[in-house]
């Protein structure tokens, strides 16, 4: 069965890596899935038939068959159940991978969307610089609790899985104000990630879609 996943027709970061199609990809490639990606225009996301999919109007939505799937996160885990890879068998320890998951996307990921607000939202008001101070001072609180108990250790919880990938993912998203770089550890860790044939894979098709010199179908 196909599966079919959206992403932007133009992505804001240039097909950095940044928007969460890559994720998506990225658990795809880990467990070998072919998929092919439908592009979207801002526009188109917020019209039928993609509204039809996705009821906030965003990337990444996932399609196998029937099902349907919006929430990188729900995705991911989708993926990593029902193919082998991402999770492990032991309960206990597939628990575990599950909770960075939601670490990930609940605790490490709000405050580190928080730039992009105050950057881009609220750029304009006399006070989003003294805001930005305290915005990543908060991202700095929850970088360094991340960094005190990954230590030294290669991945969170034993072998590589999905909550690696998603906290990876969401580290990412701190690297360009350079807050991921306080913390060598994380950094290091990211760089693992990024480092994955998967990773690679995933990245290379999302900038190949965005390559200043592609032509559009
Ligand atoms: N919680 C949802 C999920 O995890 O799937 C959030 C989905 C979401 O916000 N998707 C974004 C979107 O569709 C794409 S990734 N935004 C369009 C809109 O709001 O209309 C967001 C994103 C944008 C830009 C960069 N960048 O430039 O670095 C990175 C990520």
């Amino acid at each position: 069965m196909t599966i079919v996943i959206t992403a932007f027709e133009r992505s804001p970061d240039g097909g950095k890596g940044l928007a969460r199609d890559t994720r998506v990809r990225w658990a795809l490639e880990e467990v070998g899935l072919p998929y092919e990606v439908r592009l979207v225009s801002f526009e188109a996301k917020k019209e039928q038939p993609h509204l039809g999919l996705h009821p906030f109007g965003l990337i990444p939505t996932y399609e196998e068959g029937d099902l349907v799937l919006f929430e990188s996160g729900a995705i991911v885990l989708h993926i990593a159940e029902n193919h082998l890879g991402l999770l492990p068998e032991d309960p206990g320890a597939r628990a575990r991978a599950i909770t960075w998951m939601f670490a990930a996307l609940s605790t490490v990921e709000p405050p580190i969307l928080e730039i992009v607000i105050v950057r881009f939202a609220e750029g304009d008001k006399p006070w989003s610089e003294e805001r930005l101070e305290l915005v990543k001072d908060r991202i700095r609180d929850r970088l360094a609790q991340l960094s005190d108990r990954l230590g030294d250790a290669e991945w969170l919880d034993g072998e590589f899985s999905a909550g690696d990938l998603m906290m990876v993912s969401v580290l990412l998203r701190s690297r360009p104000s350079g807050l991921l770089d306080e913390f060598p550890n994380l950094a290091a860790y990211a760089a693992r990630g990024e480092a994955r044939p998967a990773y690679r894979r995933a990245f290379a098709a999302q900038l190949a879609i965005n390559a200043p010199d592609r032509v559009s179908d």
